[in-house]
């Protein structure tokens, strides 16, 4: 049984997934809007990837025999000004998530609750990941610095992107 205060810790960090999938959903609609069809495809399999990650908490819950509670989910940035900012501010949203399980593994150690710290061992390796590809691209894109032939390149390569449910 799960203690309350982690209950509550779990409910709120679903949120903040699903909140996470609405936000790189409009990011893929920026993109989509710009031309930029491979960035928008890298964005919505990003919104499976945080469907995923939402739902691997809202199955724990139960399977801990605790109650899964939803929340309004708040409106997501519509409008950006390059694709530089859309990945600065991913990487900056990636980072906040990343202190949000950090808190959350620390409510788990305070409860002494081992299986729900063995449950977010994954959480803690996935985000070095969300927050490195985030980086990366990041990195490309000043390269790039906005040009023409190097934006389409990446453009083709973020196409190229799919969603594999990863092995737990
Ligand atoms: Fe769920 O890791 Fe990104 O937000």
């Amino acid at each position: 049984m799960l203690a309350q205060s982690l209950q509550d810790r779990i409910n709120l960090q679903i949120n903040r997934e699903i909140y996470s999938e609405y936000l790189y959903l409009s990011m893929a609609a920026y993109c989509e809007a710009q031309g930029l069809s491979g960035f928008a495809n890298f964005f919505k399999i990003q919104v499976q990837e945080e469907h995923f990650h939402a739902m691997r908490f809202f199955d724990f819950v139960h399977e801990r025999g605790g109650r899964v509670v939803l929340d309004a989910i708040a409106q997501p940035k519509v409008d950006f000004n390059s694709a530089l900012e859309v990945f600065e501010l991913s990487y900056k949203h990636e980072q906040f998530i990343t202190k949000s399980i950090n808190e959350l593994m620390d409510l788990a150690i305070k409860e002494n609750d081992h299986a729900t710290r063995s449950f977010l061992n994954w959480f803690v390796d996935e985000q070095v990941e969300e927050e490195s590809n985030m980086d990366t691209i990041i990195n490309h894109l000043r390269l790039i610095d906005g040009k023409g032939h190097g934006m389409l390149m990446l453009d083709r390569e973020l196409a190229g992107r799919v969603f594999t449910p990863p092995t737990i």
